[in-house]
């Protein structure tokens, strides 16, 4: 059957529902001018993602692959919360969603590695740890490659030699060659740094707790993701293996094989109205008052 778009149905099972989980990917900061993975202008249609976002590729090229990174931190960096993080934001208190899901939990689980969901909440909700599970990791932290120590960082850029280097990335110039001495090092060790995210054939971050919220969740949200990439892309499913409710807000009709509800646009105006009842132009304003 195909998926309803009936915001008052839905807004009934929430009502009802004990477990709402929201699984997050690129779409739901494209609004905030990060770009997509895989939409027209997405990231994998322009760069290799072999080269890129790989264990392998990052042991090959250690250099290129800083500067892909440093690219992204630089547009990620200088990005604001749109009005879909302000609404699951809000919908995270539990004061705020006590009119339209006042016995859930929520926990929202993040494939997004640009830190927006929590610097949103930060700023609106500054005394509450959001419940935000960030599962591909952040790119504002690092890796040590020799004492796996992880540590936020928001230098920009994180080392004299990526200056600049953002320019040749987004005109597809060719990279420097930046001798390995020269890239982000750890200041514990001094072993090499590496980007703070999960590249494909590593495993996800926090997948004990993922799981657990997963088993239990009644309800759950799919925003802006192609659900192209596993496991992220299982959850849904198995949430309505369980008789759950799962909605997805896409631009697109992707991912919506198990979903009951489609709420088809952009998030940043669908969430709003959905889960608060808001219109989306009321957001921003949130945002600036705090
Ligand atoms: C809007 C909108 C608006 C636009 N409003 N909507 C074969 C070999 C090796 C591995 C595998 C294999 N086959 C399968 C695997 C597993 C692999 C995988 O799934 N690969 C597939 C691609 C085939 N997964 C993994 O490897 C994962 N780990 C794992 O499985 O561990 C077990 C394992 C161990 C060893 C070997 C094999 C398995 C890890 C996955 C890590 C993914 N990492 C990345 C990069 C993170 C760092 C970085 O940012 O650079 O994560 S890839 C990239 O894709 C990023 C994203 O989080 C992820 C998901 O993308 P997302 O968010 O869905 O974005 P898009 O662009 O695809 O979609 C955007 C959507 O938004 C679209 O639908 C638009 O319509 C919509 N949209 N504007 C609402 N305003
Ligand atoms: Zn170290």
């Amino acid at each position: 059957m195909a998926p309803s778009s009936d915001v008052t149905k839905f807004q009934s099972i929430l009502q009802k529902s004990r477990h709402i989980i929201a699984i997050a990917g690129a779409g739901l900061s494209a609004a905030s001018g990060i770009p997509t993975f895989r939409g027209s202008d997405g990231l994998w249609l322009n760069y290799t993602l072999s080269d890129l976002a790989t264990p392998r590729a990052f042991r090959k090229n250690p250099s290129k692959v800083w500067q892909f990174y440093h690219y992204r931190r630089e547009i990620a960096g200088k990005a604001l919360p749109n009005p879909a993080h302000i609404a699951l934001a809000l919908f995270s208190q539990p004061d705020q969603r006590k009119e339209i899901a006042p016995d859930a939990e929520f926990t929202l689980i993040t494939q997004n590695v640009d830190g927006l969901s929590v610097l949103c909440s930060q700023m609106l909700f500054p005394s509450t740890d959001p419940p935000i599970i960030e599962m591909h990791g952040r790119l504002f932290e690092t890796l040590c490659t020799q004492c796996g120590d992880r540590m936020p960082n928001r230098d920009s850029p994180i080392c004299p030699a990526l200056a600049g280097t953002e320019e040749l990335v987004k005109s597809h110039a060719k990279e420097r060659q930046i001798p390995l001495e020269d890239l982000p090092r750890c200041p514990k060790c001094r072993g090499l740094l590496r980007p703070g995210v999960v590249w494909f054939e590593e495993s996800i971050l926090h997948d004990e707790e993922i799981s657990e919220l997963v088993d239990q969740a009644d309800v759950a949200l799919v925003i802006g993701t192609s659900s192209r990439v596993a496991p992220a892309n299982l959850f849904a499913h198995s949430v309505a293996e369980r008789k759950g409710t799962v909605a997805v807000f896409n631009t697109e009709p992707q991912g919506i094989g198990s979903a009951h509800f489609y709420f088809p646009g952009p998030c940043e105006q669908t969430l709003p109205r959905v889960l608060l009842g808001k219109e989306p132009d009321k957001m921003n304003g949130i945002l600036q008052q705090d």
